[in-house]
Protein backbone atom coordinates (compact mmCIF):
# COMPACT_ATOMS: atom_id res chain seq x y z
CA UNK A 1 0.00 0.00 0.00
CA UNK A 2 1.35 3.23 -1.02
CA UNK A 3 0.98 5.30 2.81
CA UNK A 4 0.90 9.57 2.61
CA UNK A 5 2.95 11.34 5.18
CA UNK A 6 -0.11 12.15 6.78
CA UNK A 7 -1.52 7.94 7.04
CA UNK A 8 1.88 7.01 8.34
CA UNK A 9 2.12 9.85 10.67
CA UNK A 10 -1.66 8.95 11.86
CA UNK A 11 -0.66 5.24 12.73
CA UNK A 12 0.88 6.60 15.60
CA UNK A 13 -1.77 8.54 17.00
CA UNK A 14 -2.51 7.43 20.21
CA UNK A 15 -6.46 7.98 20.86
CA UNK A 16 -7.63 9.47 24.36
CA UNK A 17 -9.89 7.48 26.24
CA UNK A 18 -11.72 8.55 29.14
CA UNK A 19 -10.07 8.68 32.12
CA UNK A 20 -11.91 5.78 33.85
CA UNK A 21 -11.11 3.12 31.08
CA UNK A 22 -7.55 4.22 30.67
CA UNK A 23 -6.01 1.27 32.82
CA UNK A 24 -7.73 -1.58 31.49
CA UNK A 25 -10.65 -4.33 32.71
CA UNK A 26 -8.03 -5.04 36.03
CA UNK A 27 -9.66 -1.39 37.43
CA UNK A 28 -12.75 -0.90 35.58
CA UNK A 29 -16.08 -1.95 37.73
CA UNK A 30 -19.63 -0.44 37.60
CA UNK A 31 -22.45 1.24 38.70
CA UNK A 32 -25.76 0.45 38.07
CA UNK A 33 -28.23 3.23 37.89
CA UNK A 34 -32.18 2.83 38.21
CA UNK A 35 -34.50 1.48 36.25
CA UNK A 36 -34.92 2.65 32.55
CA UNK A 37 -38.53 3.46 30.24
CA UNK A 38 -38.26 4.32 26.80
CA UNK A 39 -39.06 8.34 25.94
CA UNK A 40 -42.53 6.95 24.66
CA UNK A 41 -44.95 4.57 24.15
CA UNK A 42 -43.40 2.63 27.62
CA UNK A 43 -46.38 -0.05 27.64
CA UNK A 44 -46.10 -1.22 23.74
CA UNK A 45 -42.92 -1.11 23.84
CA UNK A 46 -42.01 -3.00 27.00
CA UNK A 47 -44.52 -5.81 25.47
CA UNK A 48 -42.22 -5.76 22.58
CA UNK A 49 -39.07 -6.57 24.38
CA UNK A 50 -39.77 -8.23 27.44
CA UNK A 51 -36.46 -9.68 28.03
CA UNK A 52 -34.80 -6.57 27.49
CA UNK A 53 -36.98 -3.56 28.30
CA UNK A 54 -36.75 -1.20 31.60
CA UNK A 55 -32.87 -2.34 32.09
CA UNK A 56 -30.61 0.25 34.53
CA UNK A 57 -28.34 2.88 32.40
CA UNK A 58 -24.86 1.34 33.90
CA UNK A 59 -21.27 3.74 33.95
CA UNK A 60 -18.15 2.78 34.38
CA UNK A 61 -15.96 3.67 37.45
CA UNK A 62 -12.49 2.88 38.33
CA UNK A 63 -12.28 0.29 40.83
CA UNK A 64 -11.65 -3.67 41.20
CA UNK A 65 -12.60 -5.94 38.66
CA UNK A 66 -15.81 -7.83 39.10
CA UNK A 67 -16.74 -9.58 35.29
CA UNK A 68 -16.72 -13.01 34.75
CA UNK A 69 -13.21 -14.33 33.53
CA UNK A 70 -14.52 -15.93 29.80
CA UNK A 71 -13.19 -16.34 26.47
CA UNK A 72 -15.15 -13.89 23.96
CA UNK A 73 -15.31 -14.35 20.47
CA UNK A 74 -17.01 -10.80 19.19
CA UNK A 75 -18.42 -10.30 15.53
CA UNK A 76 -19.11 -6.46 14.68
CA UNK A 77 -20.48 -4.90 11.44
CA UNK A 78 -20.25 -1.39 10.14
CA UNK A 79 -24.03 -0.23 8.73
CA UNK A 80 -25.12 1.73 6.43
CA UNK A 81 -23.31 5.29 5.13
CA UNK A 82 -19.80 5.53 5.80
CA UNK A 83 -18.89 7.95 8.42
CA UNK A 84 -14.87 8.70 9.57
CA UNK A 85 -13.83 6.93 12.68
CA UNK A 86 -15.43 3.42 11.95
CA UNK A 87 -12.45 1.98 12.27
CA UNK A 88 -11.45 3.33 15.67
CA UNK A 89 -14.42 1.97 16.72
CA UNK A 90 -13.33 -1.42 15.75
CA UNK A 91 -9.55 -0.78 16.74
CA UNK A 92 -10.62 0.42 20.09
CA UNK A 93 -13.17 -2.78 20.38
CA UNK A 94 -10.13 -5.15 19.24
CA UNK A 95 -7.31 -3.82 21.84
CA UNK A 96 -10.02 -3.95 24.59
CA UNK A 97 -10.93 -7.65 23.96
CA UNK A 98 -7.20 -8.42 23.42
CA UNK A 99 -6.15 -6.39 26.50
CA UNK A 100 -8.67 -8.43 28.59
CA UNK A 101 -7.58 -12.01 27.54
CA UNK A 102 -5.04 -12.06 24.54
CA UNK A 103 -7.44 -15.61 23.37
CA UNK A 104 -10.68 -13.42 22.86
CA UNK A 105 -11.27 -13.25 19.20
CA UNK A 106 -12.58 -9.91 16.86
CA UNK A 107 -14.48 -11.29 13.72
CA UNK A 108 -15.33 -8.54 11.21
CA UNK A 109 -18.60 -9.18 9.47
CA UNK A 110 -17.66 -8.18 5.88
CA UNK A 111 -20.43 -5.42 3.72
CA UNK A 112 -22.36 -4.63 6.25
CA UNK A 113 -25.74 -6.52 7.78
CA UNK A 114 -24.58 -8.98 5.16
CA UNK A 115 -21.96 -10.43 6.03
CA UNK A 116 -23.85 -11.38 9.35
CA UNK A 117 -26.29 -13.56 6.76
CA UNK A 118 -23.91 -14.58 4.34
CA UNK A 119 -21.32 -15.67 7.39
CA UNK A 120 -18.58 -13.98 5.37
CA UNK A 121 -16.24 -13.13 7.85
CA UNK A 122 -12.15 -12.08 8.32
CA UNK A 123 -10.84 -12.92 11.73
CA UNK A 124 -8.37 -9.81 13.05
CA UNK A 125 -5.15 -9.78 13.96
CA UNK A 126 -2.52 -7.09 15.28
CA UNK A 127 -1.46 -6.04 11.50
CA UNK A 128 -4.88 -6.30 10.30
CA UNK A 129 -5.92 -3.65 12.78
CA UNK A 130 -2.87 -1.73 12.75
CA UNK A 131 -3.07 -0.75 8.79
CA UNK A 132 -6.24 0.99 9.55
CA UNK A 133 -6.12 2.82 12.79
CA UNK A 134 -6.81 6.64 13.02
CA UNK A 135 -7.74 6.29 9.11
CA UNK A 136 -11.07 7.45 7.96
CA UNK A 137 -13.33 5.09 5.45
CA UNK A 138 -15.16 1.67 6.31
CA UNK A 139 -12.94 -0.03 3.34
CA UNK A 140 -11.61 -2.45 6.32
CA UNK A 141 -14.59 -4.71 6.24
CA UNK A 142 -16.86 -2.46 4.00
CA UNK A 143 -20.57 -1.91 4.98
CA UNK A 144 -24.02 -2.60 3.55
CA UNK A 145 -27.79 -1.04 3.67
CA UNK A 146 -29.43 -4.12 4.15
CA UNK A 147 -32.06 -4.10 7.17
CA UNK A 148 -32.00 -6.52 9.95
CA UNK A 149 -35.52 -7.12 10.71
CA UNK A 150 -37.37 -10.13 10.06
CA UNK A 151 -37.48 -13.46 12.39
CA UNK A 152 -35.83 -15.24 9.12
CA UNK A 153 -33.14 -13.17 9.25
CA UNK A 154 -32.65 -13.14 13.28
CA UNK A 155 -32.89 -16.99 12.60
CA UNK A 156 -29.86 -17.17 10.24
CA UNK A 157 -27.70 -14.34 12.33
CA UNK A 158 -27.99 -16.98 15.35
CA UNK A 159 -27.33 -19.52 13.42
CA UNK A 160 -24.04 -17.74 11.85
CA UNK A 161 -23.02 -16.78 15.22
CA UNK A 162 -23.34 -20.39 17.06
CA UNK A 163 -21.50 -21.91 14.16
CA UNK A 164 -18.53 -18.89 14.96
CA UNK A 165 -19.14 -19.38 18.51
CA UNK A 166 -19.84 -15.89 19.03
CA UNK A 167 -20.02 -14.20 22.59
CA UNK A 168 -21.38 -11.08 21.34
CA UNK A 169 -22.04 -8.81 18.00
CA UNK A 170 -20.92 -5.45 17.87
CA UNK A 171 -23.67 -2.66 15.34
CA UNK A 172 -22.07 0.48 14.06
CA UNK A 173 -24.57 1.86 12.80
CA UNK A 174 -27.43 4.65 12.69
CA UNK A 175 -30.57 4.85 14.39
CA UNK A 176 -31.93 2.73 11.80
CA UNK A 177 -29.24 0.07 12.12
CA UNK A 178 -29.71 0.21 16.18
CA UNK A 179 -33.13 -0.17 16.49
CA UNK A 180 -32.13 -3.35 14.50
CA UNK A 181 -29.77 -3.97 16.79
CA UNK A 182 -32.41 -3.50 20.15
CA UNK A 183 -34.74 -6.15 17.97
CA UNK A 184 -31.59 -8.67 17.57
CA UNK A 185 -30.43 -8.76 21.29
CA UNK A 186 -34.30 -9.45 21.98
CA UNK A 187 -34.47 -12.28 19.85
CA UNK A 188 -31.23 -13.60 21.27
CA UNK A 189 -32.52 -12.91 24.60
CA UNK A 190 -35.92 -14.83 23.80
CA UNK A 191 -33.99 -17.68 22.48
CA UNK A 192 -31.41 -17.88 24.81
CA UNK A 193 -28.51 -17.77 22.80
CA UNK A 194 -26.37 -16.34 25.42
CA UNK A 195 -25.47 -13.78 22.46
CA UNK A 196 -25.12 -10.32 23.20
CA UNK A 197 -26.25 -7.18 21.12
CA UNK A 198 -24.00 -4.15 21.69
CA UNK A 199 -24.42 -0.95 19.32
CA UNK A 200 -22.57 2.06 18.65
CA UNK A 201 -23.94 5.62 17.81
CA UNK A 202 -22.69 6.45 14.16
CA UNK A 203 -23.81 8.94 11.55
CA UNK A 204 -21.99 12.21 9.88
CA UNK A 205 -26.52 13.16 9.90
CA UNK A 206 -25.95 14.01 13.64
CA UNK A 207 -29.87 12.67 14.13
CA UNK A 208 -28.89 9.76 16.55
CA UNK A 209 -28.72 11.91 19.50
CA UNK A 210 -30.78 12.42 22.67
CA UNK A 211 -30.40 13.19 26.42
CA UNK A 212 -28.31 10.09 26.67
CA UNK A 213 -26.57 9.93 23.33
CA UNK A 214 -24.64 13.54 22.94
CA UNK A 215 -23.61 13.20 19.31
CA UNK A 216 -23.03 10.40 16.60
CA UNK A 217 -19.66 9.98 15.39
CA UNK A 218 -18.77 11.09 12.54
CA UNK A 219 -20.44 14.56 12.95
CA UNK A 220 -17.90 16.05 13.81
CA UNK A 221 -14.98 15.54 11.05
CA UNK A 222 -17.95 15.59 8.38
CA UNK A 223 -19.09 18.84 9.11
CA UNK A 224 -15.41 20.19 9.70
CA UNK A 225 -14.56 19.12 6.26
CA UNK A 226 -17.46 20.92 4.84
CA UNK A 227 -17.00 24.07 6.64
CA UNK A 228 -13.26 24.28 5.11
CA UNK A 229 -14.79 23.94 1.79
CA UNK A 230 -17.85 26.36 2.50
CA UNK A 231 -15.17 28.91 3.99
CA UNK A 232 -12.59 28.22 1.19
CA UNK A 233 -15.59 29.29 -1.42
CA UNK A 234 -16.98 31.75 0.90
CA UNK A 235 -13.27 33.55 0.77
CA UNK A 236 -13.46 32.76 -3.11
CA UNK A 237 -16.58 34.65 -3.45
CA UNK A 238 -15.37 37.78 -1.10
CA UNK A 239 -12.22 38.07 -3.77
CA UNK A 240 -14.19 37.85 -6.78
CA UNK A 241 -17.33 39.55 -5.83
CA UNK A 242 -19.38 38.05 -8.73
CA UNK A 243 -20.91 34.81 -7.87
CA UNK A 244 -23.23 33.30 -5.43
CA UNK A 245 -22.61 30.03 -4.22
CA UNK A 246 -25.24 27.69 -3.61
CA UNK A 247 -23.98 24.56 -1.44
CA UNK A 248 -26.40 21.60 -0.73
CA UNK A 249 -24.95 19.77 2.41
CA UNK A 250 -25.58 16.23 3.12
CA UNK A 251 -28.13 15.05 6.05
CA UNK A 252 -31.11 12.56 4.31
CA UNK A 253 -33.63 14.08 6.60
CA UNK A 254 -32.37 16.43 9.41
CA UNK A 255 -30.12 19.86 8.86
CA UNK A 256 -28.07 19.31 11.74
CA UNK A 257 -25.10 19.45 9.02
CA UNK A 258 -26.24 22.87 6.90
CA UNK A 259 -26.87 24.30 10.75
CA UNK A 260 -23.07 22.98 12.47
CA UNK A 261 -22.02 24.78 8.68
CA UNK A 262 -23.58 27.62 8.92
CA UNK A 263 -22.36 28.03 13.08
CA UNK A 264 -18.81 27.73 11.58
CA UNK A 265 -18.82 29.88 8.78
CA UNK A 266 -21.72 32.42 8.90
CA UNK A 267 -22.99 32.11 5.32
CA UNK A 268 -25.48 34.71 3.76
CA UNK A 269 -28.15 32.28 3.54
CA UNK A 270 -29.01 28.62 5.34
CA UNK A 271 -32.32 27.06 5.30
CA UNK A 272 -33.38 24.93 7.91
CA UNK A 273 -35.89 22.01 7.01
CA UNK A 274 -37.52 21.61 10.54
CA UNK A 275 -38.03 25.76 10.32
CA UNK A 276 -39.35 25.39 7.05
CA UNK A 277 -41.45 22.29 8.16
CA UNK A 278 -43.18 24.71 10.84
CA UNK A 279 -43.91 27.70 9.94
CA UNK A 280 -45.16 25.83 6.33
CA UNK A 281 -43.14 27.91 3.91
CA UNK A 282 -43.99 27.42 0.84
CA UNK A 283 -41.35 27.21 -2.28
CA UNK A 284 -41.92 30.76 -3.07
CA UNK A 285 -41.39 32.47 0.25
CA UNK A 286 -38.11 30.36 0.39
CA UNK A 287 -37.45 31.63 -2.86
CA UNK A 288 -38.41 35.40 -1.96
CA UNK A 289 -36.16 35.11 1.37
CA UNK A 290 -33.29 34.74 -0.29
CA UNK A 291 -34.23 36.89 -2.95
CA UNK A 292 -34.32 39.65 -0.19
CA UNK A 293 -30.87 38.89 0.32
CA UNK A 294 -29.76 39.00 -2.96
CA UNK A 295 -31.27 42.14 -3.59
CA UNK A 296 -30.35 43.84 -0.71
CA UNK A 297 -26.18 42.87 -0.89
CA UNK A 298 -27.07 43.74 -4.74
CA UNK A 299 -27.91 47.03 -4.04
CA UNK A 300 -25.09 48.07 -1.75
CA UNK A 301 -22.91 46.90 -4.68
CA UNK A 302 -22.52 43.34 -2.99
CA UNK A 303 -23.00 41.00 -6.35
CA UNK A 304 -21.81 37.82 -4.23
CA UNK A 305 -22.81 35.92 -1.20
CA UNK A 306 -23.02 32.26 -0.06
CA UNK A 307 -26.31 30.32 0.91
CA UNK A 308 -26.24 26.75 2.40
CA UNK A 309 -29.53 24.24 1.14
CA UNK A 310 -29.63 21.29 3.43
CA UNK A 311 -30.13 17.91 1.58
CA UNK A 312 -33.57 17.25 3.36
CA UNK A 313 -35.26 20.06 2.48
CA UNK A 314 -37.80 19.44 0.32
CA UNK A 315 -39.28 16.85 1.93
CA UNK A 316 -39.82 19.52 4.80
CA UNK A 317 -41.52 21.92 2.45
CA UNK A 318 -45.19 21.02 3.12
CA UNK A 319 -46.82 21.75 0.05
CA UNK A 320 -43.52 19.66 -2.22
CA UNK A 321 -44.08 16.84 -0.30
CA UNK A 322 -47.76 16.66 -1.33
CA UNK A 323 -46.80 16.96 -4.98
CA UNK A 324 -44.24 13.96 -4.33
CA UNK A 325 -47.12 11.81 -2.74
CA UNK A 326 -49.33 13.09 -5.33
CA UNK A 327 -46.68 11.66 -8.25
CA UNK A 328 -45.80 8.78 -6.21
CA UNK A 329 -49.87 7.95 -6.79
CA UNK A 330 -50.11 8.69 -10.22
CA UNK A 331 -47.49 6.47 -11.80
CA UNK A 332 -48.01 3.59 -9.22
CA UNK A 333 -48.04 -0.16 -11.24
CA UNK A 334 -48.35 0.38 -14.84
CA UNK A 335 -49.10 3.61 -15.64
CA UNK A 336 -44.90 4.57 -15.12
CA UNK A 337 -44.34 2.28 -18.50
CA UNK A 338 -47.96 4.64 -20.01
CA UNK A 339 -45.70 7.74 -18.77
CA UNK A 340 -42.34 6.39 -20.32
CA UNK A 341 -43.88 5.65 -23.56
CA UNK A 342 -45.37 8.92 -24.07
CA UNK A 343 -43.29 10.79 -27.00
CA UNK A 344 -41.69 13.90 -25.77
CA UNK A 345 -41.97 16.45 -22.78
CA UNK A 346 -44.98 18.40 -24.04
CA UNK A 347 -47.08 15.10 -23.59
CA UNK A 348 -45.46 14.02 -20.48
CA UNK A 349 -46.27 17.01 -18.87
CA UNK A 350 -50.11 17.32 -20.08
CA UNK A 351 -50.39 13.60 -18.64
CA UNK A 352 -49.22 15.39 -15.01
CA UNK A 353 -51.03 18.19 -15.43
CA UNK A 354 -54.22 15.92 -15.97
CA UNK A 355 -53.19 13.59 -13.13
CA UNK A 356 -52.62 16.52 -10.39
CA UNK A 357 -54.91 18.36 -8.16
CA UNK A 358 -54.73 21.61 -9.26
CA UNK A 359 -52.81 22.98 -6.05
CA UNK A 360 -50.03 20.41 -6.42
CA UNK A 361 -49.88 21.25 -10.45
CA UNK A 362 -49.73 25.20 -9.49
CA UNK A 363 -46.51 23.79 -7.50
CA UNK A 364 -45.11 21.37 -10.12
CA UNK A 365 -45.50 24.39 -12.85
CA UNK A 366 -43.51 27.11 -11.17
CA UNK A 367 -40.16 24.59 -10.67
CA UNK A 368 -37.56 25.53 -13.27
CA UNK A 369 -38.35 22.57 -16.01
CA UNK A 370 -34.72 20.82 -15.73
CA UNK A 371 -36.00 20.00 -11.69
CA UNK A 372 -39.73 19.14 -12.89
CA UNK A 373 -37.93 16.32 -15.64
CA UNK A 374 -35.59 15.08 -12.78
CA UNK A 375 -38.47 13.99 -10.79
CA UNK A 376 -39.61 11.93 -13.12
CA UNK A 377 -36.43 10.34 -13.70
CA UNK A 378 -34.82 7.90 -11.60
CA UNK A 379 -37.26 6.06 -9.19
CA UNK A 380 -36.52 3.87 -5.93
CA UNK A 381 -37.17 -0.06 -5.82
CA UNK A 382 -41.04 0.83 -4.72
CA UNK A 383 -41.47 3.34 -7.82
CA UNK A 384 -41.46 6.31 -5.14
CA UNK A 385 -39.49 9.93 -6.64
CA UNK A 386 -36.14 9.52 -5.14
CA UNK A 387 -36.31 13.20 -3.37
CA UNK A 388 -32.55 13.22 -2.20
CA UNK A 389 -31.39 13.13 -6.06
CA UNK A 390 -33.51 16.01 -6.78
CA UNK A 391 -30.92 19.10 -7.21
CA UNK A 392 -32.20 21.36 -4.57
CA UNK A 393 -29.64 24.13 -4.57
CA UNK A 394 -30.35 24.65 -8.28
CA UNK A 395 -33.91 24.75 -7.75
CA UNK A 396 -33.68 27.49 -5.63
CA UNK A 397 -31.01 29.45 -7.40
CA UNK A 398 -32.92 29.15 -10.42
CA UNK A 399 -36.07 30.60 -8.82
CA UNK A 400 -34.34 33.03 -7.44
CA UNK A 401 -33.15 33.76 -10.65
CA UNK A 402 -36.49 34.27 -11.99
CA UNK A 403 -37.44 36.07 -8.95
CA UNK A 404 -35.03 38.68 -8.95
CA UNK A 405 -36.15 38.99 -12.80
CA UNK A 406 -39.23 40.31 -12.17
CA UNK A 407 -37.61 42.39 -9.29
CA UNK A 408 -35.17 43.75 -11.63
CA UNK A 409 -38.39 44.68 -14.10
CA UNK A 410 -40.31 46.21 -10.91
CA UNK A 411 -36.66 48.34 -10.61
CA UNK A 412 -36.10 47.26 -7.08
CA UNK A 413 -33.44 45.05 -7.80
CA UNK A 414 -30.49 46.73 -9.56
CA UNK A 415 -27.61 44.42 -9.39
CA UNK A 416 -26.15 41.33 -11.55
CA UNK A 417 -26.93 37.78 -10.10
CA UNK A 418 -24.63 35.28 -11.28
CA UNK A 419 -24.51 31.24 -9.64
CA UNK A 420 -22.55 28.57 -9.11
CA UNK A 421 -23.50 25.07 -7.79
CA UNK A 422 -21.91 22.99 -5.22
CA UNK A 423 -22.83 19.54 -3.48
CA UNK A 424 -20.92 18.24 -0.58
CA UNK A 425 -21.66 14.73 1.05
CA UNK A 426 -19.32 11.92 0.02
CA UNK A 427 -16.50 14.41 0.33
CA UNK A 428 -16.37 14.47 4.18
CA UNK A 429 -17.52 10.61 5.54
CA UNK A 430 -14.44 8.85 4.76
CA UNK A 431 -12.09 11.69 5.45
CA UNK A 432 -9.21 11.06 8.55
CA UNK A 433 -11.26 11.38 11.37
CA UNK A 434 -10.14 15.18 13.38
CA UNK A 435 -8.86 13.96 16.56
CA UNK A 436 -12.42 14.32 18.88
CA UNK A 437 -13.91 11.60 16.27
CA UNK A 438 -10.62 9.39 16.30
CA UNK A 439 -10.60 9.92 20.19
CA UNK A 440 -14.47 9.38 20.81
CA UNK A 441 -14.58 6.71 18.44
CA UNK A 442 -11.55 4.67 19.84
CA UNK A 443 -13.72 5.20 22.94
CA UNK A 444 -16.51 3.92 21.96
CA UNK A 445 -15.41 0.59 20.60
CA UNK A 446 -13.09 -0.01 23.93
CA UNK A 447 -16.45 1.09 25.72
CA UNK A 448 -18.64 -1.16 24.01
CA UNK A 449 -16.28 -4.26 24.84
CA UNK A 450 -16.34 -3.44 28.50
CA UNK A 451 -20.56 -3.75 27.77
CA UNK A 452 -19.89 -7.07 26.76
CA UNK A 453 -17.33 -8.04 29.29
CA UNK A 454 -19.48 -7.41 31.96
CA UNK A 455 -22.64 -9.39 30.32
CA UNK A 456 -24.65 -6.23 29.15
CA UNK A 457 -27.05 -6.52 26.25
CA UNK A 458 -29.13 -4.53 24.20
CA UNK A 459 -27.09 -1.67 25.24
CA UNK A 460 -25.79 1.84 23.09
CA UNK A 461 -22.26 2.18 23.78
CA UNK A 462 -22.74 5.70 25.77
CA UNK A 463 -19.57 7.86 26.43
CA UNK A 464 -20.91 11.27 27.52
CA UNK A 465 -19.41 14.64 28.90
CA UNK A 466 -17.97 14.78 25.47
CA UNK A 467 -17.32 18.86 24.98
CA UNK A 468 -14.49 18.63 27.90
CA UNK A 469 -11.61 17.00 27.54
CA UNK A 470 -11.14 12.95 27.18
CA UNK A 471 -9.89 12.56 30.87
CA UNK A 472 -13.34 13.56 31.97
CA UNK A 473 -15.69 11.76 29.66
CA UNK A 474 -17.38 9.23 31.06
CA UNK A 475 -17.91 5.55 29.60
CA UNK A 476 -21.18 3.64 30.07
CA UNK A 477 -24.27 2.19 28.51
CA UNK A 478 -28.03 2.65 28.18
CA UNK A 479 -30.82 0.45 26.93
CA UNK A 480 -31.13 0.89 23.33
CA UNK A 481 -35.40 0.47 24.18
CA UNK A 482 -34.78 3.63 27.01
CA UNK A 483 -34.30 5.52 23.32
CA UNK A 484 -37.09 4.06 21.30
CA UNK A 485 -41.24 5.35 20.66
CA UNK A 486 -43.53 3.57 17.95
CA UNK A 487 -44.19 5.15 14.53
CA UNK A 488 -45.93 5.11 11.42
CA UNK A 489 -43.37 3.17 9.02
CA UNK A 490 -44.67 1.52 5.85
CA UNK A 491 -48.12 1.29 7.06
CA UNK A 492 -47.59 -0.41 10.09
CA UNK A 493 -46.75 0.77 13.59
CA UNK A 494 -43.00 0.49 14.66
CA UNK A 495 -40.51 0.41 17.53
CA UNK A 496 -37.71 2.91 16.38
CA UNK A 497 -35.09 4.66 17.88
CA UNK A 498 -36.45 8.35 17.63
CA UNK A 499 -35.00 10.10 15.58
CA UNK A 500 -32.98 13.84 16.36
CA UNK A 501 -34.17 16.95 14.05
CA UNK A 502 -32.73 20.42 15.05
CA UNK A 503 -34.85 22.03 17.76
CA UNK A 504 -36.47 25.34 17.24
CA UNK A 505 -35.90 26.35 20.44
CA UNK A 506 -32.50 24.40 21.24
CA UNK A 507 -29.18 26.44 21.86
CA UNK A 508 -27.66 26.07 18.45
CA UNK A 509 -30.41 27.53 16.41
CA UNK A 510 -31.58 30.06 18.37
CA UNK A 511 -27.75 31.30 18.11
CA UNK A 512 -28.41 31.03 14.79
CA UNK A 513 -31.33 32.47 14.52
CA UNK A 514 -30.33 36.03 16.52
CA UNK A 515 -27.17 36.32 14.08
CA UNK A 516 -28.68 35.31 10.22
CA UNK A 517 -29.86 38.34 9.67
CA UNK A 518 -26.83 40.21 9.87
CA UNK A 519 -24.85 37.68 8.18
CA UNK A 520 -27.50 37.81 5.01
CA UNK A 521 -26.82 41.12 4.40
CA UNK A 522 -23.13 42.20 5.76
CA UNK A 523 -20.07 39.83 5.18
CA UNK A 524 -19.60 37.91 8.16
CA UNK A 525 -17.85 34.97 6.53
CA UNK A 526 -15.85 33.29 9.00
CA UNK A 527 -12.92 30.65 7.26
CA UNK A 528 -12.43 27.95 9.75
CA UNK A 529 -9.88 25.98 7.30
CA UNK A 530 -8.77 22.69 7.33
CA UNK A 531 -8.74 20.10 10.27
CA UNK A 532 -5.67 20.39 12.56
CA UNK A 533 -4.04 16.97 13.41
CA UNK A 534 -0.90 18.44 15.14
CA UNK A 535 -0.54 21.37 17.42
CA UNK A 536 -2.39 23.47 20.59
CA UNK A 537 -5.34 21.17 21.88
CA UNK A 538 -7.44 24.48 21.62
CA UNK A 539 -6.88 24.19 17.86
CA UNK A 540 -7.02 20.51 17.25
CA UNK A 541 -9.41 18.93 20.21
CA UNK A 542 -12.39 21.09 19.68
CA UNK A 543 -16.24 19.65 19.44
CA UNK A 544 -18.28 21.31 17.24
CA UNK A 545 -20.35 24.66 17.42
CA UNK A 546 -23.46 22.66 17.58
CA UNK A 547 -22.05 20.86 20.74
CA UNK A 548 -20.80 23.63 22.44
CA UNK A 549 -23.84 25.00 22.48
CA UNK A 550 -26.07 22.69 23.57
CA UNK A 551 -23.63 22.62 26.59
CA UNK A 552 -23.16 25.47 27.36
CA UNK A 553 -19.26 25.82 27.02
P1 LIG B 1 -26.40 7.01 7.51
O1 LIG B 1 -27.67 7.59 8.06
O2 LIG B 1 -26.50 5.58 7.18
O3 LIG B 1 -25.24 7.32 8.40
O4 LIG B 1 -26.06 7.74 6.13
C1 LIG B 1 -26.17 9.11 6.00
C2 LIG B 1 -25.92 9.60 4.59
O5 LIG B 1 -24.57 9.97 4.40
C3 LIG B 1 -26.84 10.78 4.29
O6 LIG B 1 -26.27 12.00 4.68
C4 LIG B 1 -27.05 10.67 2.81
O7 LIG B 1 -28.30 11.19 2.44
C5 LIG B 1 -27.01 9.19 2.58
O8 LIG B 1 -26.23 8.63 3.61
C6 LIG B 1 -26.43 8.80 1.24
O9 LIG B 1 -26.56 7.42 1.08
P2 LIG B 1 -25.73 6.53 0.05
O10 LIG B 1 -24.38 6.35 0.65
O11 LIG B 1 -26.49 5.26 0.01
O12 LIG B 1 -25.65 7.29 -1.23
Amino acid sequence: MNLSPLQKARYEYSPKLPGMLRNGIAEICVSEGAATASVADQEKIKALFPNTYGKPEITFQKGANTSAAKKQVVGVILSGGQAPGGHNVISGLYDALKATNKDNVLLGFKGGPDGLLKNDYVEFDDAFIDAYRNTGGFDIIGSGRTKLETKEQFATVAENAKKNGLTAVVIIGGDDSNTNAATLAEYMAAKNTGIQVIGCPKTIDGDLKNEDIEASFGFDTATKTYSELIGNIERDANSAKKYWHFIKVMGRSASHVALECALETQPNICLIGEEVAAKKMTLAQITSYIADAVEKRGNAGKNFGVAIIPEGIVEFVPEFSKLIAEINELLAGEATAKFNALPDWTSKYNFIKAGLTAESFAVFDILPQGIQQQLFLERDPHGNVQVSLIESEKLFSEMVKAELAKRKAAGTYKGKFGAQHHFFGYEGRCAFPSNFDADYCYSLGYNAFMLIQYGYTGYLSKVSNISKPAEEWVAGGMPITKMMNMERRNGEDKPVIRKALVELDGAPFKYFEAHREEWSVETCFTYPGAIQYYGPAEVCDLTTRTLALEKGV
